[in-house]
Order: C-alpha cells, then sequence, then structure tokens
C-alpha cells in the first residue's frame, strides 16, 4: 500500500505541475486526460526498476513521473481499454491499473506466480461487457488463459487448452502468448516452444479460436510460421489479423502472416524476415499495402524498416550493437505516427515519424526518464 501512497502523489506532482486540472490535497481529484497521449512503460537497462511516462500528442511535450511501478521486476507491458491503462508485471503476475478518470484509485490485481521470475502473465484484451482475458506463457494448458472480471479482477475461471497442444510439445506448458478480440471471437497464439534446452518451437505456431460467448475452443488456425512472437494485430480496415513470427532467433525463417478472422484461415505470409533482412522483432500495420517492421539483423542491430508488400525498403533507424542497446519497440497511432522506443545509449527515448513520408517529427528522441520499453496510445 505504501507504494502506492507514494505512486499517487507522485503523480499528483507531476499532473499539476504541467498544468492540469488537480490541486494537491484535494478531497476528490479527477484529473481529466483531455488530450490523447502516448503513454510509455520505462525500465532501468537491468529490467529491475520500472515506471512510466506520457507524451502529448498533439504538443509531443512529455511528462516523466519519478515513482515506480516496481524496484525489482521491471518487465512491465502496458494494455488499454475505456481510457483504463493497466500495466502488466510480467515476472510477478500482477496488473496494475491506472484510470485516468479517477487516478485517486489505483488498483493492483494479484495471481498465483509460477516457481521462477519467468515472464508468465504476457497479456490482456478486453471484451464488450466487463469481460477480459489474461494469457499465461509459463502456465499449464489447464491454466494458460483465465476469464478475469474487470470489475473486480477476480479469475472467474479457465479455458483449458489441453485438447489444442501438440503431442510433441511435452514440457508441460504450451507457451499461451498473445490475444486479440474480433466480435465475439477471441484469438491466442501459442508459440509450442520446447524450452528444455535453449528455447526453440517444435512445430509451427497455432491460433486457437474461442467463441467469448460460450468460452469454448471453435477451432485452431494452423499458421505457416514458427513462433508467434509479439502482437496480435487487428486492423478493422483491412480486416485482417497479422501476427509475427520470429521462428528460430538467427535464422531468417520469419514473418508477419495474414489471418482472415472470417474464413479463420491463413492468407499466408504479406513480409517474410527473409525479404526484411532480420528476426521480427515488432511490426505496425499502416494499411493493407504498407507496413512498419523492427528487425534485429544477423549482426545484432536493431533497425525499423518500412515495407510495401513484400518489398522492403532501406532503414529509417537503426541502432548499432556496438551503441549498447536497442530500439525496442514500434507502435502506430491514429494520426498515422510511428513512435520508436529506443534505448540506445546515445539517442535514449522516443522517436516520432510521419508515415506519410517517413519523416521524423522530432529532432532528437523524447526523454522519457528511463528507457522505453512498450508504449500505447490513450486516445480519448
Ligand atoms: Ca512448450
Ligand atoms: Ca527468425
Amino acid at each position: 500500500m505504501r507504494l502506492f501512497s507514494i505512486f499517487i502523489c507522485g503523480l499528483l506532482l507531476t499532473l499539476y505541475n504541467c498544468g492540469g486540472e488537480v490541486q494537491i490535497g484535494d478531497p476528490n481529484p479527477a484529473p481529466q486526460i483531455v488530450e490523447p497521449i502516448a503513454l510509455v512503460v520505462t525500465n532501468d537497462g537491468g529490467f529491475k526498476v520500472a515506471s512510466f511516462a506520457w507524451i502529448d500528442l498533439g504538443t509531443r511535450q512529455p511528462f516523466v513521473t519519478e515513482e515506480v511501478l516496481s524496484t525489482s521486476s521491471g518487465d512491465i507491458l502496458a494494455r488499454v481499454h475505456n481510457q483504463t491503462v493497466y500495466f502488466l508485471h510480467r515476472c510477478d503476475n500482477v496488473i496494475t491499473i491506472i484510470d485516468f478518470d479517477n487516478i485517486a484509485e489505483p488498483t493492483q490485481w494479484s495471481y498465483p506466480k509460477t516457481g521462477s521470475c519467468a515472464p508468465d502473465l504476457v497479456d490482456l484484451v478486453f471484451t464488450s461487457g466487463g469481460k477480459a482475458y489474461a494469457s499465461y506463457f509459463a502456465s499449464s494448458p489447464q491454466e494458460s488463459l483465465a476469464i478475469i472480471d474487470l470489475e473486480t479482477g477476480d479469475r472467474t475461471g479457465f479455458i483449458d487448452l489441453s485438447s489444442v497442444v501438440d503431442p510433441k510439445d511435452t514440457d508441460g506448458r504450451p507457451e499461451a502468448d498473445q490475444m486479440s478480440v474480433v466480435g465475439n471471437k477471441l484469438f491466442l497464439t501459442l508459440q509450442e516452444l520446447d524450452i528444455s534446452d535453449l528455447p526453440k518451437p517444435v512445430r509451427p505456431g497455432k491460433i486457437v479460436v474461442i467463441d467469448t460467448l460460450s468460452d469454448t475452443i471453435e477451432t485452431v488456425i494452423e499458421l505457416q510460421g514458427m513462433n508467434p512472437f509479439n502482437e496480435l494485430i487487428y486492423d478493422s480496415t483491412t480486416d485482417r489479423i497479422y501476427v509475427s513470427e520470429v521462428g528460430v532467433w538467427g535464422v531468417l525463417d520469419g514473418g508477419i502472416e495474414i489471418i482472415n478472422p472470417d474464413t479463420l484461415e491463413s492468407e499466408g505470409f504479406w513480409v517474410t524476415e527473409e525479404d526484411l533482412g532480420g528476426d521480427l522483432t515488432d511490426f505496425a500495420v499502416v494499411s493493407s499495402s504498407k507496413g512498419y517492421a523492427l528487425i534485429q539483423d544477423m549482426n545484432l542491430n536493431t533497425k525499423v524498416v518500412p515495407f510495401s508488400d513484400s518489398a522492403a525498403q532501406a532503414p529509417i533507424l537503426e541502432v548499432r550493437s556496438g551503441e549498447g542497446n536497442y530500439l525496442s519497440v514500434i507502435e502506430l497511432n491514429s494520426l498515422g505516427e510511428l513512435y520508436v522506443g529506443d534505448r540506445s545509449v546515445r539517442h535514449a527515448g522516443v522517436w516520432v515519424i510521419n508515415t506519410v513520408d517517413d519523416t521524423f517529427l522530432t529532432d532528437e528522441p523524447i526523454d522519457v526518464g528511463l528507457l522505453p520499453v512498450d508504449i500505447v496510445f490513450v486516445e480519448p
């Protein structure tokens, strides 16, 4: 609880200093985030201390809080629903909730942990009607997909994945990872890795399709690529789901695959790691023919690579491995701006790129305090 007292105070101070409507000591503060923001999760180089900052999308002015989300396990991601930010503490199996409409009452939900400090709680998605789903990467098939009551945070049940786990995946965990909700269907990737040695995929990845009305498995979509990794993006304009597969690290065997949510079939690769020149670590969809990939090349340099259909263009941003760190995340907002998290020693911060002509909208990266690890947009 002490953490929260400090945390709230720090946040209120930050809001006050940046001209927000909050008065310190106001018995019933109700700060409103009236302008769209980019919420940036940050941590230190060792992934121990985690904090966050936000950037006003109009002015690109950053607001950095010095308060922390964690001092022991900084592997934290963020998800947004109804202007509420949910911080996923991946190793601690904790969710911290910041509702910017009611910042005086942050909430923390804790769930049982697996034994080791390995990423477990890896995604959270939402349906209309107050139900959410949480996926657990290091848990058993019976406990990899939980149904969450968004009012209470309670896990009201699990959807048993035992029937869809490949017999070759014998380590007791199907590596449930990213999710997307389209209509009344939940799409969940299974990586199906063998973690007995260096983690490696035992077979092509799959997407489990679940009926969110009955919470039963409807079907399984077989992917062409292995090791679906990072986000599962549904784009309403193209009415397609995009999944990036990294396959084996250091081998150009993955790509971005397109899934038709109506036929529940793969339409094949949009662009491959071979086209892009590196392992895929993140991506963004601009249109049916244009996207951006974040790749790590064979020399461990990280690059933002624009592509049109399967034709990759020259990288527009690169951090060489010798510079000590890497580009961590790319995210597209509704203004067509690409935000890029840069953890390099020279340029730590967030770049903003105009996706119409690939020009940079910031001369230098926007300073967000610690190093950016995840970016989400809150666009009221
Ligand atoms: Ca496994
Ligand atoms: Ca690969």
